[in-house]
């Protein structure tokens, strides 16, 4: 009998297809035929969001050593574990499209791979951890709520988790505040201080304006995004005015006011031209943010390089097994 070989689907029709999974609000999954545009999208988003989750463990942990309470050491450090978590996940998605974590994390110490702008700002007090998570996971929360619907499923799924994460992080910054908020003059002074620094990074997490964005609309049409960077930015703010009343701070920017007819807060224009140097590497603390990571990377290598031996040999263990279980059929095992 000759074997029958299966007649290669048309271009046309796997791009029909692809597009159909997408209108119906399917997910597309790795082992699904996707143009290779959608394919190196998601690798640049994904790759620079799990960059950012590795990145972003530095500013906070500059407070590790120096938490006020063994409390709140407990609570950072599980915090930092988190993001560490979060960027693995996130390598494991990006790695189902084809691409090697070790790749991209030489693209990242090399500069050929972004991470976001926010973690290029510098912990000054105890109140910036209470911030970060206030404003930094608030801001993570209000971009990747969406992305638990995006098209590609990997992504997708791990979006969820994540999700759960930041949002306890956000409560936890939020506390942090509060408690700092209710102590004494100079800690509502620190908190104030923290604020008035992070607000607008905060708001240039969300990329640039939605005329400025390159990659928006076809992200969009892909349904990997599915809201702007301004409408998300918007979203953000609505959300935050309220807490920072609550919390009894000021947000440092005098055009915010109450939209009446559009029932939202309007607010300032972010310094764009700020968010382009930060990306582009002249942010305060870029530098330093590659250098460590570099320095980790490098330290790390005898580790890499014992977890290889060690699967090296786990697989040869099991490779010898399997041709000895060949050999010894179930009844000589049981002795018959
Ligand atoms: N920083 O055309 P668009 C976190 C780049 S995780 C740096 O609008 P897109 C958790 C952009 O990549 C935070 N670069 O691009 C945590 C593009 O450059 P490219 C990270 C930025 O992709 C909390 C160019 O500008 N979250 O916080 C930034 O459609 C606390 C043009 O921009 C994610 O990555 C920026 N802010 O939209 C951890 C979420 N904005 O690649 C520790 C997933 C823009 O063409 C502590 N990512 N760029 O060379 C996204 O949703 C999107 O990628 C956007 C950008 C919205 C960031």
């Amino acid at each position: 009998m000759t074997a029958e070989v299966a007649e290669p689907v048309p271009a046309q029709t796997q791009e029909e297809l692809f597009e159909a999974v997408i209108a119906a609000e399917q997910r597309i999954e790795p082992r699904d035929w996707m143009p290779d545009a959608y394919r190196a999208t998601l690798i640049r988003q994904i790759a620079q969001h799990a960059h950012s989750e590795i990145i972003g463990m530095q500013p906070e942990g500059n407070w590790l050593t120096r938490a006020p309470s063994l409390r709140r050491k407990a609570i950072l450090l599980a915090k930092a574990q988190d993001e560490a978590g979060h960027g693995l996940y996130l390598y494991a998605a990006a790695e189902t499209l084809g691409v090697d974590r070790a790749e991209l994390t030489e693209k990242l110490i090399s500069g050929r791979q972004k991470y976001s702008s926010i973690f290029n700002y510098p912990t000054l007090t105890y109140a910036d951890v209470g911030v970060i998570g206030w404003l930094v996971d608030g801001a993570a929360i209000c971009n990747q709520v969406p992305l638990c619907r995006c098209s590609y499923g990997p992504y997708a799924r791990a979006m969820v988790r994540i999700c759960k994460e930041e949002s306890f992080h956000q409560r936890q910054g939020y506390e942090l505040l509060m408690t700092l908020m209710r102590g004494t003059e100079a800690q509502r002074r620190m908190v104030q201080d923290a604020v008035d620094r992070w607000w607008w990074p905060s708001l240039m997490m969300f990329g640039p304006s939605d005329g400025d964005s390159p990659n928006t609309a076809r992200s969009m049409a892909w349904r990997i995004k599915r809201h702007t960077n301004d409408e998300l930015r918007r979203r953000f703010v609505d959300m935050t005015v309220p807490q920072a009343e609550h919390l009894g701070v000021t947000l440092p920017d005098p055009e915010l006011r109450w939209n009446e007819e559009r029932g939202g807060w309007d607010f300032g224009e972010p310094d764009w031209s700020e968010l382009t140097r930060v990306i582009h590497g002249q942010g305060p603390c870029n530098t330093q943010r590659i250098e460590r990571r570099r320095a980790a990377h490098e330290d790390g290598a005898w580790v890499r390089e014992a977890a290889t031996a060690y699967a090296g040999k786990r697989r040869a263990e099991a490779g010898t097994r399997t041709a000895d279980e060949a050999q010894n059929t179930p009844e000589q095992e049981n002795g018959k």
